[in-house]
């Protein structure tokens, strides 16, 4: 089994401690805002790495969507390219783990639509966008995935 390599990112790699150590009781939100938070396992494309990023969470009926937005950063997060190449995830949604596959949304309807519902359930996904000239990438999580790991 792959080792699991935490975020360099202090706040980050905290967040994940304190949401799966609680079994998904305790972090489950962004601080400040009070939103609620998903934690998404994947494998890094290139080292094969167990990587664990929270993002907020989106649902669609029972699927969740994702989105690279990164604050508004010029580039791409580092999880976006992992998608890409390794779309079987596992996705906790506090005391939840389901199994998932992720497709990026590349269809423009589907997309305006998605990035709709990302909108309002976390507000500054807008400003983001406005702030990078990147298009923000939007993934989507179905179920009947087969496991990260
Ligand atoms: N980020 C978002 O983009 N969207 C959100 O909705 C979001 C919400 C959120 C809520 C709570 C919270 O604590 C964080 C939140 N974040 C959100 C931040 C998110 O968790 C990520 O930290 C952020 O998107 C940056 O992702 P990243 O994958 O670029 O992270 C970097 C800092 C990182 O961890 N890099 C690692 C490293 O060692 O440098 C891993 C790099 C990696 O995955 N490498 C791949 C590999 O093979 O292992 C290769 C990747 C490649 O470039 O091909």
């Amino acid at each position: 089994m792959a080792e699991y390599v935490p975020s360099p990112r202090n706040w980050v790699r905290e967040q994940v401690e304190l949401y799966e150590s609680s079994g998904g009781t305790k972090g489950t939100t962004l601080s400040d805002t009070g939103l609620p938070v998903v934690i998404v396992t994947h494998v890094g494309n290139k080292t094969g790495a167990i990587r664990k990023t929270p993002l907020m969470r989106v649902k669609d009926g029972s699927n969740y969507v994702l989105i690279g937005s990164q604050g508004g950063a010029p580039t791409d997060p580092a999880w976006v390219h992992n998608l890409r190449v390794n779309p079987n995830v596992e996705i906790r949604d506090e005391t939840v783990v389901r199994p998932m596959r992720v497709r990026e949304v590349k269809d423009d309807r589907e997309r305006t639509r998605l990035w709709k519902l990302a909108v309002a359930a976390f507000p500054p996904y807008a400003d983001y966008q406005e702030r990078t000239n990147r298009r923000i990438p939007v993934f989507v999580a179905e179920q009947n995935g087969s496991p990260a790991s």
